[in-house]
């Protein structure tokens, strides 16, 4: 079983639509574990952090200033292949285009606010995660497997 560790956010724009908890929802009932989670205001600094891959592209002044306009959930779930199943259940970067079914497909229309971020490949896993939690922060829930 490839068991790996996904960060993810959610955006202000979910916060603000009350769209946590569906969220949570699908994560939990997917069956990924909830390691550890938390709703924060993301300062300027963390956000040049977690983008520093777009800076100097059009859209990031932009899009720092909405993902800090207002709190975020931030978290950091396990399960098997966590990072394609989470980049699978967020869909498209475009809400626009994204399938239904996904969590853009569903809820989002824009490219710009669309509601989720989740770290796009393992190798930036623990870069991502680790402006937002410590080592200790990821807790042990119960065993999952028997669901696998
Ligand atoms: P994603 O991995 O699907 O979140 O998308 P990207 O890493 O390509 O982009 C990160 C964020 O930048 C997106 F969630 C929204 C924003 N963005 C724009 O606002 N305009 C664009 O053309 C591309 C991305």
């Amino acid at each position: 079983m490839n068991e790996e560790l996904e960060f993810v956010m959610i955006k202000p724009d979910a916060v603000r639509r009350g769209l946590i908890g569906e969220i949570i929802s699908r994560i939990e009932r997917k069956g990924l574990k909830i390691k550890a989670m938390k709703m924060i205001k993301m300062s300027n600094e963390m956000a040049h952090k977690l983008y520093e891959e777009h800076e100097g592209k059009p859209f990031f002044e932009d899009l720092v200033s909405y993902v800090t306009s207002g709190p975020v959930v931030v978290m950091v779930v396990e399960g098997p292949s966590a990072v394609t199943v989470m980049r699978k259940m967020i869909g498209d970067t475009d809400g626009s285009k994204a399938e239904p079914g996904t969590i853009r497909g569903d809820f989002a229309l824009s490219k710009a606010r669309n509601l989720i971020h989740a770290t796009d490949s393992p190798e930036k896993v623990e870069r991502e995660m680790s402006i937002f939690f410590k080592k200790e922060d990821l807790l042990d829930t119960e065993n999952m497997h028997s669901i696998y």
